[in-house]
C-alpha cells in the first residue's frame, strides 16, 4: 500500500505548512477543512475542500464539516476486504490514507481565567475525535497523526517506502486514544465539577507525564513524574528548578511533604523533612530565625533533608545552608547573593516555587491499593484559639497556647501515631509511624532530650489510656494538645491534673497513615 490521500484539519497549526508541502510533493492529495484549508492555500499548498468530498457544506459555524460517511467509509473500510471493496466502489467513495487532525483546545479554553461556559461547550470537539478513532481503529491500514511532534518520523517513512510501518501505526493508534482519553477526561472534569459532582462513578483524570524518574523508591523499580491537567500553581508540578541534579522519586515525594507543611504557616517558617516526615520545624520574625530554629530543632537528621521555606531565601540564611549538606532547598524565591552562595555547591538541589506557594489548595488525595485506589479530599483543616476546649484544672498559658497551636500544626503531617515536642518556636521532638501511641511519645521525648522540659506536646488522635500524659509529665511538658474523644478520656484528664499539666481538647483528628 501506498499513502495517496491524506485528510488534515488542525487547530493547532504548527509545523502544518512543511508538514503538508512535503506530502504534496511527495504526491499525497491533501483534503482539509476551513481554516486548515484557508492557510494551506496561502502557502501555496495544493488542497481539496472536504466540501468536495462530502458533496455537503460545513455547516453550523462548523459543528458538523467532517462528520460525514463520505468521510468514515474511507476511513474505517477494511481494504483486503472484498465486501468492504464493492461497497466503497458502488458508492463511489475513496480510501483516506492517513489522517492529521489535532482537536479544538479544550484545555487552553478552560484554562483562560474568567471563561464562560459557552465556550467552554463550544471548544469541545466532535469531528476531530471521531476521525481520530475511526483512523486509530483501522490502524492496519490508515496512518494518524495527533502530535505535531510525530511529523517528521512519518514524513521519513513515506519518504522511504511510500507507506509507513505496521509498528509505527500501532503506536500512533495507541497515542491517539491515549490522547483522546484524556481529552474527554478532561471534559469530563470540567463538566462534573460546574455540577458539584467531585466522588463520580467513574473517577477519570489522566494525568501528564513531567518526565521519566531515573527509579522508583529503590533503583530496580521504574518510575515516572506525572501533572493533573490544570494543576494550581505552587506546587512541586510547576517548581522552578534552579540549580542541582534531576530530582530523584524519593525527593519528589520528600519536597512534597515539606512543602504541604511549610504552607500550613503564614508566619516565616522553615521545615526540614526526612523520609517524608518533619525532623526540624521553626518559626521566626524572618526566614533566618525560622532557619536557625528547624535545624536546631534536631541538628542531626536535617543531615541530607529537605528544606522547605515559604519566604525567599536571603544572603544570611544561604551561608548556613551551605555550612550543612541538604539534597534540596525549596522556596518562593532566592536573591541572587543567595543564589551566588548556593549555587557553589554541586549537591544541592534549588526549587524556586513562584509567589503562589503560600495556599494549600483543596485538592483529592489518591492513593493506590492493588487492583485500584481510595480517593479523599486533602486534609486542610485548621483550628484556632476558639476551637480548644481547656479540660485541665489548669488553662494553659498565653505562650503554652501559642506553643501548642504551633505543635497542633506540624502534628498534623507526621506519619501516625504522631506525636510532636515543642517549645520556643520550634519543634523539638518527633515520634512518628510507631503503632502505639505511647512508643511515639517514647521516641519524641528522647530525642527532644533536655528540651523536653518545659516543652508542649501535640498528638494528632486521642489518647487511649492515660500512660502517653504519665510518660509526658516525667519528661517535663508543661500542656498537651490532642483531639479528646477516647473513652478514657478521664484517665489522661486525670494524670494531667496530677502533673498540673494544661490539656486542651481540638475535636479534630489528623491521622496521616
Ligand atoms: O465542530 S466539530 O466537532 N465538527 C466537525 O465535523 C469537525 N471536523 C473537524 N470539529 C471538527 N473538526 C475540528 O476542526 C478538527 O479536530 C480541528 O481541531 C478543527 C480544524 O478546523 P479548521 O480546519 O476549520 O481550522
Amino acid at each position: 500500500m501506498a499513502i495517496k490521500r491524506a485528510l488534515i484539519s488542525v487547530s493547532d497549526k504548527t509545523g502544518l505548512v512543511e508538514f503538508a508541502s512535503a506530502l504534496a510533493k511527495l504526491g499525497v492529495e491533501i483534503i482539509s477543512t476551513g481554516g486548515t484549508k484557508t492557510l494551506l492555500e496561502k502557502s501555496g499548498v495544493p488542497v481539496i475542500g472536504i466540501s468536495d468530498v462530502t458533496g455537503f457544506p460545513e455547516i453550523m459555524d462548523g459543528r458538523v464539516k467532517t462528520l460525514h460517511p463520505a468521510v468514515h467509509s474511507g476511513l474505517l473500510a477494511v481494504r483486503d476486504n472484498p465486501e468492504h471493496q464493492a461497497q466503497m466502489k458502488e458508492l463511489g467513495l475513496d480510501y483516506i490514507d492517513l489522517v492529521v487532525v489535532n482537536l479544538y483546545p479544550f484545555a487552553e479554553t478552560i484554562a483562560k481565567p474568567n471563561v464562560s461556559y459557552e465556550d467552554a461547550i463550544e471548544n469541545i470537539d466532535i469531528g476531530g475525535p471521531t476521525m481520530l478513532r475511526s483512523a486509530a481503529k483501522n490502524h492496519a491500514f490508515v496512518t494518524v497523526v495527533v502530535d505535531a511532534a510525530d511529523y517528521g518520523a512519518v514524513l521519513e517513512e513515506i519518504r522511504a517506502q511510500g507507506d509507513t510501518t505496521l509498528d509505527t501505526r500501532k503506536r500512533l493508534a495507541a497515542k491517539v486514544f491515549r490522547h483522546t482519553a484524556a481529552y474527554d477526561s478532561l471534559i469530563s472534569q470540567y463538566l462534573s465539577a460546574q455540577v458539584g459532582e467531585t466522588f463520580p462513578e467513574r473517577y477519570t483524570v489522566t494525568y501528564e507525564k513531567i518526565q521519566d524518574l531515573r527509579y522508583g523508591e529503590n533503583p530496580h523499580q521504574q518510575a515516572a513524574f506525572y501533572r493533573k491537567p490544570l494543576a494550581s500553581a505552587g506546587n512541586l508540578t510547576t517548581a522552578e528548578q534552579l540549580h542541582g541534579k534531576e530530582l530523584s522519586y524519593n525527593n519528589i515525594n520528600d519536597a512534597n511533604a515539606a512543602l504541604q507543611i511549610v504552607k500550613e504557616f503564614t508566619e516565616p517558617a522553615v521545615v526540614a523533612v526526612k523520609h517524608m516526615n518533619p525532623c526540624g520545624v521553626g518559626i521566626g520574625a524572618d526566614i533566618d530565625e525560622a532557619f536557625v530554629k528547624a535545624y536546631e530543632a534536631d541538628p542531626t537528621s536535617i543531615f541530607g533533608g529537605i528544606v522547605a521555606a515559604n519566604r525567599t531565601i536571603d544572603e544570611p540564611t544561604a551561608r548556613r545552608i551551605s555550612e550543612i549538606f541538604l539534597e534540596i532547598v525549596l522556596a518562593p524565591d532566592f536573591t541572587p547573593a543567595a543564589l551566588e552562595i548556593l549555587t557553589k555547591k554541586k549537591n544541592i538541589r534549588l526549587l524556586k516555587l513562584g509567589s503562589a506557594m503560600t495556599a494549600a489548595q483543596p485538592e483529592h488525595v489518591l492513593t493506590s491499593v492493588d487492583g485500584g485506589m481510595v480517593v479523599q479530599d486533602r486534609d486542610l483543616r485548621q483550628i484556632t484559639e476558639a476551637d480548644l476546649k481547656v479540660v485541665t484544672e489548669r488553662a494553659p498559658t498565653a505562650e503554652e497556647l501559642k506553643q501548642l497551636l504551633f505543635a497542633w500544626k506540624v502534628v498534623k503531617h507526621v506519619k501516625s501515631n504522631a506525636i510532636v515536642l515543642a517549645r520556643d518556636n520550634m519543634t523539638v521532638g518527633v515520634g512518628a509511624g510507631q503503632m502505639n501511641r505511647v512508643g511515639s511519645a517514647r521516641i519524641a521525648i528522647e530525642q527532644a532530650g533536655i528540651k523536653a522540659q518545659g516543652s508542649v506536646l501535640s498528638s494528632d488522635a486521642f489518647f487511649p489510656m492515660g500512660d502517653t500524659v504519665e510518660l509526658a509529665a516525667q519528661a517535663g511538658v508543661t500542656a498537651i494538645i490532642q483531639p479528646g474523644g477516647s473513652i478514657r478520656d478521664q484517665e489522661s484528664i486525670d494524670a494531667a491534673n496530677k502533673y498540673g499539666i494544661a490539656m486542651v481538647f481540638t475535636n479534630v483528628r489528623h491521622f496521616k497513615h
